[in-house]
């Protein structure tokens, strides 16, 4: 098991590059989209979404991503996945609307890219509203800064604005009203269409891609149909689309805050499987409609118990924190990485020795 950090778009410098090594990390989980442009804090709700998306598609070519990766190199680090698509390279994959194929071309030609340059695996979010209803509190031990989702004052059904998904704006010139909903069935088959397209691609390049679970796991957001937010829906996704490239971005917190199941159970299916992608790791208290996202080792899963369940079942990839509370210092987003980190390396170091 390889022990990786996810860094946002603007977070992709030097400094951040000895920050990782420092911690231990060899693999680097780098995101290309600009959600966070101005600084990493986890994000709460706002109305207005987290700005404007379009990168410039350049960005995700072989030049580029070429060139990212000799830079991660130069510092001693493997880039391991690129982490979500620019929700203005694929709204209409995501709406099934009148752009969908032009923009699976263009994803088909970014997978094929990675594949070229030696990018393993994709990760991507299948949603139209993407992250959404948290409030941002101090919800972690000693009153860390986190997010959590409280029924009793959800926005969970505020319609999305025209010419946004997944709280970004890809048309700001979209006239006023708001998307159509999009219920499950055709959530789905806009799905299958676009794995469909994408899978035989992705084989042909050597690249996996990997689906990461709804954040929250609720069944709508929005009004909209959410795709993975019980179990019982990875195990769909992966038995309707069985190719080997099609796996988990697999997100410990967002399936321990799923109402069905059990998170060691299914830890062990998927990685038994050979479904996971990579691992998304956090800890949470409590489940959907009402949690709260708390420090690795103060939650409601045993996390050095995953551990040992991917390690038996011969699970090799990459483990990235995923978002943590932010510790009270000057460099809030780092300490709690650094945090999570040394937990998760100590972790990882026991369950290796135990396991051989
Ligand atoms: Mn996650």
């Amino acid at each position: 098991m390889k022990l990786g950090l996810g860094l946002y778009r603007h977070m992709l410098t030097d400094e951040n590059f000895a920050f990782a090594r420092q911690c231990g990390v060899t693999h680097i989980v780098a995101h290309l989209a600009d959600y966070f442009a101005k600084s990493p804090a986890l994000p709460g709700q706002s109305a207005s979404g987290w700005g404007r998306a379009g990168t410039d598609p350049a960005d995700w070519r072989r030049e580029r991503l070429a060139a990212l990766k000799t830079r991660l190199e130069s510092h001693g680090l493997i880039l391991a996945a690129l982490e979500n698509f620019d929700p203005a390279h694929w709204y209409d994959v995501l709406l099934g609307g009148p752009r969908r194929e032009e923009q699976l071309d263009f994803l088909s030609d970014v997978i094929r890219d990675m594949g070229t340059v030696g990018i393993p695996v994709m990760g991507y979010n299948f949603s139209i509203a993407g992250v959404w209803g948290w409030r941002r509190g101090p919800w972690a031990r000693g009153g860390a800064e986190s997010v959590g989702l409280f029924e009793a004052e959800a926005t969970a059904d505020d319609p999305i604005p025209r010419g946004m998904v997944w709280n970004m704006v890809y048309d700001p010139d979209a006239p006023p009203g708001h998307l159509p909903i999009i219920d499950e069935d055709q959530l789905w088959s806009n799905f299958h269409h676009f794995l469909g397209r994408l899978l035989p691609v992705a084989e042909e390049a050597g690249v996996h891609l990997a689906a990461h679970p709804d954040d929250p796991p609720m069944p709508t957001m929005r009004g909209q149909a959410r795709l993975v937010w019980q179990p019982r829906y990875y195990d769909r996704l992966f038995a309707d689309l069985p190719s080997p490239a099609n796996r988990a971005e697999l997100c410990i917190g967002s399936v321990q805050e799923m109402t069905e199941g059990d998170i060691y159970d299914c830890v062990d299916r998927w990685s038994r499987a050979g479904r996971v992608g990579y691992v998304h790791l956090r800890n949470v208290q409590g489940k959907v409609p009402n949690y709260r996202e708390v420090f690795i080792d103060e939650g409601d899963v045993d996390i050095p118990h995953v551990l040992a369940i991917l390690r038996r079942n011969g699970f090799d990839g990459v483990l990235i924190p995923d978002h943590t509370p932010q510790l009270a210092c000057g460099a809030p987003w780092h300490a709690g990485m650094a945090f999570a980190l040394g937990f998760m390396r100590a972790a990882m170091m026991h369950v290796e020795r135990e396991h051989g």
